[in-house]
């Protein structure tokens, strides 16, 4: 039975409660239905399932079965007292019954699907329910220990990728270097998981940004875009290096250096109170000064946390503009990507502080040739 989540003090468990009842109050709902696993963890503790979250403003209730029941105690175990495990075999059913005396606004999760959504408002009624990201919104800034925990999932990612890196040859194919890397992760007992399937992708493949690896073998001189990450302790890392199996020519240096200064830039540039656009926009700048703004064909980053995308921030020029806070955690991954020749990606993972900027990837920015 272990118990992960006690790492967090129990202090900083009744404060994110506390944070999200203020935002439920702020956005108007009595209470919130959540089976997201990243929200239960995250508000809870409790990493198993089945799991159903019922947070009121004076209440909060883990529905989970038997089973799983030991489990549940032992990891919610810093919020004993105010939370209530409930095994009832029917969760929607048990709350609907809990709604008495008025009627209620209640969020649920914005991945719920139609077909739900479509049920439970025939169950909930006269209830009303609305998609919600409440807790996303609230998990968008991390605590110092929550820093801590990504930073390691960092480390470990960085020391995957440094084992990797002597381990390919040209020869490989690009899904022959995933499987060394997925073979890494594997080995590492502190590894919960990788958080997306690791991307390696061979000249022209980088066009396509998230590239499936396939059978393409690497030939000498070959840029190789690697892009991957894993959880700890339910925090994910993600990191991207591109490197050249051989001697770069003048052009790979050319636009390797271009995205470099632009993600320097970028990177200077961020401290609480900027935009996530104007983060982009200068990172876009360096790219288009250089003659290759069309081909920098995506945002400049993601937030991250407990998913590898996390809900909340966007740096598309055409999205809605955020303005940092101090906790926030995002990618920050410009690229330059030529049709039919290669692509060059670089990306870190860093949080917004009061006056600037933590960058928690120490792996080098220098372009790795490796003569063969
Ligand atoms: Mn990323």
């Amino acid at each position: 039975m272990t118990s992960e989540s006690l790492v967090f003090s129990a202090q900083e468990m009744t404060d994110r409660l506390a944070r999200i009842r203020s935002a439920m109050a702020a956005g108007g709902l009595d209470a919130i239905v959540s089976s997201d696993a990243a929200n239960a963890y995250y508000t809870t503790g409790f990493r198993g399932e089945p799991r159903t979250l019922l947070i009121t403003a004076d209440s909060l209730t883990l529905f989970t079965s038997f089973r799983t029941l030991p489990w549940a105690e032992a990891q919610t175990e810093l919020l004993a007292d105010h939370i209530e495990l409930s095994t009832a075999p029917r969760p929607f059913d048990d709350i609907v019954k809990r709604l008495s005396g008025k009627t209620w606004n209640i969020g649920v999760d914005r991945s719920v699907s139609y077909a739900s959504m479509l049920s439970w408002q025939e169950l909930f009624s006269p209830h009303a329910l609305r998609p919600c990201s409440i807790i996303e919104q609230v998990r968008r800034t991390k605590s110092p220990t929550e820093v801590a925990i990504m930073r390691q999932s960092q480390v470990i990612n960085e020391a995957i990728f440094n084992a990797v890196l002597p381990q390919i040859r040209p020869g490989m194919t690009e899904r022959g270097v995933q499987g060394l890397i997925l073979a890494e992760m594997a080995a590492n007992e502190d590894v919960d998981a990788y958080s997306f399937m690791p991307i390696v992708a061979v000249g022209p493949n980088a066009w396509e940004i998230h590239h499936l690896p396939d059978h393409t073998v690497i030939q000498e001189n070959d840029m190789v875009l690697i892009d991957h990450g894993v959880f700890y302790r339910g925090y994910a890392s993600d990191m991207t290096r591109t490197i050249c199996l051989g001697t770069a020519s003048e052009q790979m240096h050319d636009i390797y250096n271009t995205v470099g200064a632009a993600q320097d830039a970028s990177i200077q540039a961020i401290r609480a109170g900027v935009s996530t656009r104007d983060i982009d926009r200068t990172a876009r700048d360096v790219i288009s000064t250089a003659g290759h703004g069309r081909s920098f064909t995506h945002g400049l980053g993601h937030s991250i946390g407990l998913e590898t995308h996390d809900p909340g921030l966007n740096f598309n020029q055409g999205d809605e503009p955020t303005l940092l806070e101090p906790g926030m955690a995002f990618t920050v991954e410009p690229g330059i990507y030529l049709e039919n020749g290669f692509g060059v990606r670089t990306e870190d993972v860093v949080i917004v502080t009061e006056n600037g900027h933590t960058n928690l990837t120490s792996q080098t920015h220098a372009l790795i040739e490796r003569p063969v």
